[in-house]
C-alpha cells in the first residue's frame, strides 16, 4: 500500500455554488475531476493531518466509486480516521449529527441533493466544518482558490474498503470507522420529540404516507415512523434508496411529488402526508385535501414549537432566508423573538445558531431545521408537525386554517425559468438592477412600489458580509417580489422569482389567483417574457 503523487493541472470552474460543487455526474467522472476537488478540499482546510472526518452520500449512481476515492485521499494525505456510513449511505442531517457526536473536524457529504441522479444526472460534493454545517464562503473561497492553483494530488495506491458492515477498518494508517447510517439520527429524534404521544396518535388510527422518492430517507423514515412509531407497513413508499432515484427528480414539491399529492387530495386519502429529498434534508408538508407550503409549515412550525419538548422552554430567535415569506416574521412578532433575515442557503444560518440567537431557521425551498444540528432536516420537520398534531388533536387544515386567522396569510409562490442562457440570465439581473433607484413611488400592474434594493448580509456574529444576494421589490401594502439566480444548477441558469402578497381577511384564495398582479408585474419589471422567450416559468412551486 502506498501513496502516490499524480501530476495534475487546474480545471476551470471548481467553484462551489450554494450548496457545494455540482455539475454533470459525467463531469464528475472525468479523470481527476473529484480527485483534484477533494485534494483543493485538503488544502482548502489547512491540510488533513491528525483530524477526524464523517463521509456519507446519499446512494446516487459514482457515490460507491467516489466514496473510495475520498477514503484513499483521505489515507494519502494523513487523516487519522474517517466515520462513514455503511455502504458509503449518509443523509445530509445525519451526517452533520455524526460530525457533532463525534466531535469530528469536518465531513463530506457526496450528494447533488434534489437534482437528478444517474449517469445523465447530477452529482455534487459539500464540505462541512466542525459546527456540523456547511462550509461559510470563507471556507469555500479558499477551497475555490485552491483549485485554481493544483497541481498535484495524493492517492493511496490500494483495494476498496469493504463498507458492507459496520465496524473498524484500516487504510495504511489511517482508522475506517463504518457506522450504522441511522442509529445515531433515530436516538436524536427520539430525544426531541414526544414519541410515546405519536406513537398514540398512530394506534388511534390516524394515517400517514411518507414518500422517499427512491432517495436516502428510505431506511430513516422506515425504523423511525413504521417500526419505532407505529404507523402501518406500507406508510413509507418509494423507500429504498436507488442510484437513479428510480429515474425520478427528488425534490419533495407539488410537481415531483405528484403522485403524493393525488392521493393527499382524495377524500378517503391519509391525515398526513409528506416527502424528502434526494439527501433527506428538504421536507414537504400536505394535509389531507391540503398542501403547506414551507414559509407557512414554518410559521406554524414557530407558533406551535413549545407543544414540542426539545422546544418547551421557548425559541431564542428564529431565522428565515430572505425570499422565504415573511410569514414567520409575524409569529416572531407575537412571541416577541428576533427573526433574522439571511441570504439563500443554509451556511448562513449556522453562526446565529451556534451563538443560541436562533432556535429555529427555514427557506422556502422546503427546508427547515433547527439547532439540534446544523442543516435543514426533512425528517426532524415531519416528526415535528406529527408532535404538533398529536399535541393540538386536530386536522392539517384546521391548524393552517386557525393560524391564517391568527397572523393573516402570506399568499406565496415561486416561479422558476430553468435551461435559460446565463447570458440572458445575467443581463436582465444587470437590467433590474440598473433601475432599482428609479422604481420608489412608481406603479407598475396597479401595485405602488415603496422600496427596491439588492440585498446583502452582515452577519451579526462574525461580522463578514455577503453582497449581490437577490433583488427585493416592496409594495404598498406589504406584497413584496425577490429575483435572485439559482446556484445549485448544472444547466444554464435558472431565473427565481419569488412572489408574496398579504391578506387578512380573505384566507381561502388559490394562490396563483391571488398572486397575479405581482405575476403581473414581475413580468413588467423584469422583461422575463421578451428577454427569454419564455410565455410561463418551467416549474412554480
Ligand atoms: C436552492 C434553494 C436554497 C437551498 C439550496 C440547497 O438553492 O433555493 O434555498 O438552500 O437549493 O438545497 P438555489 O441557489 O438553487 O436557489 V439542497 O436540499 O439542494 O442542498
Ligand atoms: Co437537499
Amino acid at each position: 500500500m502506498s501513496v502516490i503523487t499524480v501530476k495534475t493541472a487546474p480545471i476551470a470552474n471548481q467553484k462551489p455554488g450554494t450548496s457545494g460543487l455540482r455539475k454533470k455526474t459525467r463531469v464528475f467522472q472525468e479523470p481527476g475531476y473529484l480527485e483534484n476537488f477533494i485534494q483543493a478540499i485538503w488544502t482548502g482546510i489547512g491540510g488533513t493531518k491528525g483530524k477526524t472526518f464523517v463521509l456519507g452520500g446519499d446512494g446516487r449512481f459514482f457515490n460507491t466509486e467516489a466514496i473510495q476515492i475520498v477514503l484513499r485521499m483521505a489515507a494519502a494525505s494523513g487523516a487519522a480516521r474517517v466515520i462513514v456510513g455503511q455502504n458509503g449511505l449518509l443523509s445530509t442531517p445525519a451526517a452533520s449529527h455524526l460530525i457533532r457526536l463525534h466531535g469530528a473536524d469536518g465531513g463530506l457529504v457526496l450528494s447533488a441533493s434534489h437534482n437528478p441522479g444517474g449517469p445523465d444526472g447530477d452529482f455534487g460534493v459539500k464540505y462541512n466544518i466542525a459546527n456540523g454545517g456547511p462550509a461559510p464562503e470563507g471556507v469555500t473561497a479558499a477551497i475555490h482558490a485552491a483549485t485554481e492553483e493544483i497541481n498535484v494530488y495524493r492517492i493511496l495506491e490500494t483495494s476498496d474498503v469493504d463498507l458492507s458492515l459496520c465496524g473498524i477498518a484500516q487504510l495504511g494508517r489511517t482508522e475506517i470507522a463504518i457506522v450504522d447510517p441511522v442509529a445515531d439520527y433515530a436516538a436524536l429524534m427520539e430525544g426531541i420529540f414526544d414519541f410515546s404521544a405519536i406513537a398514540a396518535l398512530f394506534s388511534s388510527g390516524f394515517r400517514i404516507r411518507f414518500d422517499a422518492m427512491h432517495a436516502i430517507t428510505g431506511p430513516y423514515a422506515k425504523l423511525i415512523l413504521e417500526n419505532r412509531l407505529g404507523a402501518s407497513k406500507g406508510s413509507v413508499v418509494n423507500a429504498v434508496p436507488l442510484p437513479d432515484f428510480g429515474q425520478g427528480h427528488p425534490d419533495p414539491n407539488p410537481i415531483w411529488a405528484k403522485a403524493l399529492v393525488n392521493e393527499m387530495m382524495r377524500p378517503d386519502g391519509p391525515d398526513f402526508g409528506a416527502a424528502s429529498d434526494g439527501d433527506g434534508d428538504r421536507n414537504m408538508i400536505m394535509g389531507r385535501g391540503i398542501y403547506v407550503t414551507p414559509s407557512d409549515s414554518l410559521a406554524a412550525m414557530a407558533a406551535n414549537a413549545a407543544l414540542v419538548p426539545a422546544y418547551a422552554n421557548g425559541l431564542a430567535g428564529v431565522a428565515r432566508s430572505m425570499p422565504t415569506s415573511l410569514a414567520l416574521d409575524r409569529v416572531a412578532d407575537k412571541l416577541g423573538i428576533e427573526c433574522y433575515e439571511t441570504p439563500t442557503g443554509w451556511k448562513y444560518f449556522g453562526n446565529l445558531l451556534d451563538a443560541g440567537r436562533a432556535t429555529l431557521c427555514g427557506e422556502e425551498s422546503a427546508g427547515t431545521g433547527s439547532d439540534h444540528i446544523r442543516e435543514k432536516d426533512g425528517l426532524w420537520a415531519v416528526l415535528f408537525w406529527l408532535n404538533i398534531l398529536a399535541a393540538r388533536k386536530c386536522s392539517v387544515s384546521e391548524l393552517m386554517t386557525d393560524h391564517w386567522q391568527t397572523y393573516g396569510r402570506n399568499y406565496y409562490s415561486r416561479h422558476d425559468y430553468e435551461g435559460i442562457d446565463s447570458g440572458i440570465a445575467n443581463d436582465l439581473m444587470q437590467g433590474l438592477r440598473e433601475k432599482l433607484s428609479a422604481l420608489p413611488d412608481s406603479i407598475v400592474a396597479g401595485l405602488r412600489i415603496i422600496a427596491a434594493d439588492e440585498f446583502a448580509y452582515d452577519d451579526p456574529i462574525d461580522g463578514s458580509h455577503s453582497e449581490g444576494q437577490g433583488i427585493r421589490i416592496h409594495f404598498h401594502g406589504g406584497a413584496r417580489l425577490v429575483f435572485r439566480l439559482s446556484g445549485t444548477g448544472t444547466v444554464g441558469a435558472t431565473l427565481r422569482v419569488y412572489l408574496e402578497t398579504v391578506d387578512a381577511q380573505n384566507i381561502h384564495r388559490n394562490p396563483q389567483d391571488a398572486l397575479i398582479p405581482l405575476i403581473q408585474a414581475a413580468d413588467q419589471l423584469a422583461m422575463i417574457a421578451e428577454r427569454t422567450g419564455r410565455k410561463r416559468p418551467t416549474v412554480i412551486t
